[in-house]
């Protein structure tokens, strides 16, 4: 990693879905020991705490567009969009702990107004490409990368007051398996670049990773990070909402968070939907800082 400060802002959100436990994600993390890891690997580390999510009285969905609880998924994202602004300003790297993959939405609108074309790897086994139209669920954390890309609510899309936040054509999707038919018809219609399950199956994770970092050093001048926990196969991350089996494996999470440390491309990270709720004895928070470790240089050190 090329900047030697890291700012952890940790945010526990859980209103962009519908099961309980995830805002618990950035205890977990911190518990598996994700500060102490990277204080090994001799960083700075800023811990900026936790955003105070306001909860509403009772789970509500705004009757215009039937996003769940629309409201105060946008006053915690406007918050997350600031501070990572002011982070990136200072120079410090973001790493930010989740919560649902909703806090994307404020973690790209605070990192992208910084660089032309930022780059983006979402590693994910869905796209988060849906919008109120196109969403099964009303739930805003499928629906991030849509937003990013200026598609969804206003409400949404105009967090950081600049819309969009992401070029279709700076965005690398790997590990889906689970993408919903609108979001098939955008990923086409939009060029968005996908390394399902099939190419990892068929070509190996060592050939999508170098083909990813090579698509994106021609075209970015920063790429951001986010990595869904729910990417990983279910038997290796079991503690995550919407588990879809048949995921990358914790092997092949590694050789890629190894390979995007050497490409030193990496500008700002987020580790999403760590549910300990739903997991055995905080395994996946655990494999996720095992991941930290090797995103930050562990393997040189
Ligand atoms: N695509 C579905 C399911 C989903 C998206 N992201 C997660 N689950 N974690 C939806 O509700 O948009
Ligand atoms: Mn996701
Ligand atoms: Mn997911």
């Amino acid at each position: 990693m090329t900047k030697n400060k890291i700012s952890i802002i940790g945010v526990p959100m859980d209103l962009g879905q519908s099961r309980r436990g995830v805002d618990m994600g950035p205890s977990a993390l911190r518990y598996a020991g994700a500060i102490e890891k990277l204080e090994e690997l001799k960083y700075q580390i800023y811990d900026l705490g936790d955003i105070p999510i306001i909860r509403p009285d009772k789970p509500n969905t705004d009757h215009d567009s039937k996003l769940k609880n629309l409201k105060q998924v946008v006053e915690a994202n406007q918050k997350l969009s600031e501070m990572v602004d002011q982070e990136v300003t200072k120079g410090h790297f973001p790493l930010i702990f989740g919560g649902d993959h909703s806090i994307a939405i404020g973690s790209l609108a605070g990192i992208s107004k910084h660089y032309d074309n930022l780059g983006v790897i979402w590693y994910d086994a869905h796209g988060d490409l849906n919008s109120s139209e196109t969403s099964p669920s009303g739930n805003i954390h499928g629906m991030p990368l849509a937003v990013s890309l200026g598609i969804g609510d206003d409400k949404l899309t105009a967090i950081g007051d600049y819309v969009p936040k992401v070029k279709p054509e700076n965005i690398v999707i790997i590990g889906a398996r689970s993408l919903d038919l609108g979001e098939r018809e955008l990923i086409r219609n939009k060029g968005i670049q996908v390394y399902t399950m099939h190419e990892i199956d068929r070509l190996g994770m060592p050939a999508v990773m170098e083909e990813a970092i090579g698509y994106l050093q021609n075209r970015t001048d920063g790429v951001h990070l986010s990595l869904d926990l729910d990417g990983l196969d279910p038997s290796e991350a079991p503690g995550v909402g919407t588990p879809v089996i048949g995921g990358i494996t914790y092997r092949e999470s590694h050789l890629a968070m190894e390979m995007l440390e050497e490409s030193s491309m990496l500008t700002s990270a987020e580790f999403v939907e760590v549910n300990p709720i739903l997991d055995e004895k905080n395994k996946t928070a655990t494999v996720a800082v095992g991941l930290m470790g090797s995103l930050f240089g562990e393997k040189l050190k």
